[in-house]
């Protein structure tokens, strides 16, 4: 099984390693020490040579309550790195759910396009359909301005799994073929940490929804709430997670601390197969 991305096509194989790169001035996690491009662009080549697979590349933060950022101050921050990591021959995916932007990372050499609202805003589907990259359709309840407030379901697992089943037939009949769409079940967006549970318990069960399957747990609240540390000492917490991902069935993981995450898979990879 492979994933199609852009212009590169990965191997599932074996766990894929998604690094963060927020160009933020206001991210939670990694202190807003990237808010401009240069510095995004350092920390991302730090990534890579932490062995990320994939670089996400973010200008607009979607942490509950965060303030919208206008297009031009977006495409501002991401293209120059989208630019840069495409040319040097590095998969980029861009964390947006503006349609606009995402023609234009695009045609700046992105290979995936991580839309947290699952390309479900008018022309997001189109802006993607007739161009090789591949697409992550995220589940989220509500919008991060509110989500937080009082996530419920009746099932999660059961609610989440019918959500993204309904946004890849979208994108399928939009002409996106399977082998380019990436599934995700948005652990924190719109979840308590009991939800968060239940999806990662449960994750085995996104598989068959039938494209590679996406978990970012990475420095999240819940880990918080389960360790009592604040976001930059969550580190331990989300190698366990991102651990837990791999063995319950995530291709990739999208994930802050690569060096950490890699180590721990190579642990995993091991006992595996011996590999
Ligand atoms: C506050 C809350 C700030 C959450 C930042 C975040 C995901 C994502 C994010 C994810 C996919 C973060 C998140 N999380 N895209 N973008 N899946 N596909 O921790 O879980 O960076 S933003």
């Amino acid at each position: 099984m492979h994933l199609q991305c852009g212009r590169f096509k990965l191997s599932l194989e074996r766990p894929l390693v998604m690094g963060v790169v927020n160009v933020t001035p206001d991210s939670f996690s990694d202190g807003g020490l990237h808010a401009d491009p240069q510095q995004a662009l350092a920390h991302a080549r730090r990534l890579l040579a932490e062995g990320a697979d994939i670089i996400d590349v973010g200008g607009e933060s979607t942490r509950p309550g965060a303030i919208a950022v206008a297009l031009d101050e977006e495409r501002r921050r991401v293209l120059p790195v989208i630019e840069a990591l495409a040319a040097s021959g590095v998969p980029v995916s861009v964390d947006t759910r503006k349609p606009q932007l995402m023609r234009e990372a695009i045609g700046a050499g992105a290979a995936m396009i991580n839309d947290v609202t699952a390309l479900s805003g008018p022309a997001a589907l189109e802006a993607v359909a007739r161009t090789p990259v591949a697409v992550c359709l995220m589940h989220m309840q509500g919008d991060p301005g509110t989500m937080q407030a009082n996530p419920s379901y009746r099932d999660v697992v059961l609610e989440v799994r019918e959500y993204l089943a309904g946004r890849v037939a979208a994108a399928e009949r939009a002409g996106i073929a399977r082998d380019r769409i990436v599934v995700d079940p948005g652990f924190g967006f719109g979840k308590t940490v009991d939800h968060n549970l239940a999806l990662l318990r449960s994750l085995g069960k996104f598989r068959s929804l039938g494209g590679a399957l996406l978990a970012g747990l990475s420095r999240k609240a819940m880990l918080g709430k389960l360790t009592g540390r604040e976001p930059l000492e969550r580190v331990h917490a989300s190698v366990a997670a991102a651990l837990l991902a791999v063995q319950n069935g995530a291709h990739i993981v999208r994930v802050h601390d690569v060096a950490a995450t890699r180590d721990a898979l190579a642990v995993w990879l091991a006992v595996k197969d011996g590999k």
